[in-house]
């Protein structure tokens, strides 16, 4: 794969140099996924260096000596891996700082992030700030991990198109380095948005989140009704509802949406910010998007619940990739690096197209979740993961 990945950028470059007569392909090269990203990080690097401008101002303190490296879970040691878990769990233990009386569901510190994000589900979803805030949100988790955990490390990945089998992926084999395994195995039907049924379904027995239970929600469920997952006490889903947590990792998506080379070609073929954002989210019942996609992976409850996913710890690790996706896709091409950095289109509310057009100068909202000192971020200082409060790449 790496081998091929450095041909196939030799190739490419090649290309530009040859003219496109002399080629003997009549069809574009596509880069590999592998590629996208080895050029993606060689360029974040220049922009570090200050050889490359992604337009931002960047403060001298993020650097290539201090810039933070997000790794892929699987390529973490076990001893990494036992102390993100360690630090997930510390997070899931830490009393809430929401009031009880308002968000009666919102029992641990971990719960105070999805009450954020039921909060803010309908203006981050479909609309201008889709990535960036989200982005935004999972360098709140990471440093929750860090300030309030004393995690040392940085908030890993899942790369949607490197698992053959997802299931037995060091993310969710259940082994005690694992996010835990997968839901037990039980009868049940497809989902709404016709999400075929995997090979899980139940609760989570096994791995360091074995036996682990949650309260908020759910809100837009997606599981069979079948299974009778109980409904909220309140409408708003804030209720305390304990139950367990759900899954049903499966392969119907890594082999088909979320396969490495459609991964590719989504990078190399949105020309566009508008059309990189729309098609990434345009869930049918006919064919999830990417990110639907990943979300429904994974599945379960509150894993497919677009209001209460972030209750799923691995919600971290699919959001991070969803984050690197963009990085890629901001930062690969040279020549259009500064210009897809700076690009931010669309509404502001996910069911109104005609919703207010986003502006750049728009503050970003995370609540008690909002680092210290670092609420009401405007999204133009969201744009670069090596700009405003954020100094970090993907490796
Ligand atoms: C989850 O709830 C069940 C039923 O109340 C309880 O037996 C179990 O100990 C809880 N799990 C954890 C990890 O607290
Ligand atoms: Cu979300």
């Amino acid at each position: 794969m790496a081998g091929n990945a450095v041909v196939n950028a030799v190739l490419a470059s090649l290309c530009l140099f040859s003219g496109a007569s002399a080629w003997p392909f009549t069809t574009r090269q596509t880069l590999s996924i592998d590629a996208i990203q080895q050029q993606a990080l060689a360029n974040a690097q220049k922009v570090l260096a200050g050889t490359l401008s992604d337009g931002m101002t960047r403060p001298s303190s993020c650097n290539k000596d201090t810039v933070a490296v997000r790794k892929e879970y699987g390529d973490l040691t076990k001893d990494e891996r036992t102390e993100y878990i360690r630090a997930v769990k510390c997070i899931l233990s830490k009393p809430s700082k929401l009031p009880a009386g308002k968000y009666p569901g919102a029992k641990v510190r971990y719960d105070d992030f999805t009450v954020v994000h039921m909060n803010m589900t309908p203006s981050v979803h479909s609309t201008a700030n889709f990535l960036h805030w989200h982005r935004y949100y999972i360098w709140a988790y990471e440093t929750a991990l860090r300030t309030e955990c004393d995690y040392k490390g940085y908030q890993p990945y899942w790369n949607w198109g490197k698992y053959a089998d997802l299931p037995s992926s060091p993310i969710f084999n259940g082994d005690q380095w694992s996010m835990g395994g997968n839901g037990e195995a039980i009868q049940h039907g497809r989902g709404v948005m016709n999400i075929p049924p995997g090979p899980g379904g139940g609760c989570v027995k096994t791995g360091p989140f074995a036996g682990m239970n949650i309260t908020l929600g759910p809100l837009m469920p997606t599981m069979d009704p079948a299974l009778r997952i109980p409904s909220n006490p309140s409408r708003d889903g804030y209720g305390n509802n304990p139950r367990c947590l759900r899954r049903d990792v499966s392969n119907y998506y890594t082999q088909t949406v979320l396969a490495p080379a459609e991964l590719a070609a989504h990078i190399t073929t949105s020309s566009s910010i508008t059309t990189f954002q729309d098609t990434l989210q345009a869930d049918t019942p006919q064919k999830a998007a990417i990110h639907g996609a990943g979300h429904f992976s994974i599945w379960g409850d509150p894993g497919g619940d677009v209001y209460v996913s972030p209750g799923e710890p691995t919600f971290w690790l699919h959001h991070g990739q969803v984050d690197r996706h963009w990085w890629m896709w901001q930062n690969y091409m040279e020549g259009e690096l500064k210009t897809r950095t700076l690009a931010y289109e669309g509404g502001t509310n996910w069911m109104n197209p005609n919703s207010a057009r986003g502006k750049p100068t728009d503050a970003q909202w995370l609540s008690v979740v909002a680092p210290s000192g670092q609420e009401g971020i405007p999204s133009n200082q969201l744009f670069s993961t090596v700009a405003g409060p954020f100094c970090y790449v993907y490796q």
